[in-house]
């Protein structure tokens, strides 16, 4: 298990924050952004924050089909809203897929 060092985390702003930290915090602030205090994202929530926030990496979302296909398997738990561990699934699965876009070979050629 990794140690989270809380203080040090809280002590810090975000100037000396490396690029990877401050990434991080935008994660979370986004979230909490559409979540609000309740720290779960309901559906039409689900789909503001990535027409608004990811639009330039996946397709805006249009239909109620694709939406309630994307809700039902981000929702691992079944309770009819997203948390933050399976957001953060979304996050990983579209940086994943993205990242061959973003080496520096991927242009050479
Ligand atoms: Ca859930």
């Amino acid at each position: 298990m990794i140690g989270i060092d809380l203080n040090c985390l809280l002590q810090a702003s975000k100037k000396n924050m490396s690029d990877l930290e401050s990434g991080m915090v935008t994660i979370i602030k986004v979230f909490h952004k559409y979540s609000g205090h309740k720290c779960n994202l309901k559906k039409a929530e689900l789909k503001e924050l990535i027409n608004n926030e990811m639009s330039h990496f996946i397709m805006k979302i249009q239909e109620n089909e694709i939406l309630d296909e994307l809700f039902a398997d981000l929702d691992q738990n079944g309770d009819l809203e997203i948390d933050f561990k399976e957001f953060i699934a979304l996050i990983a699965m579209v940086t994943s897929s993205c990242h061959e876009l973003f080496l520096p070979s991927y242009h050479d050629d």
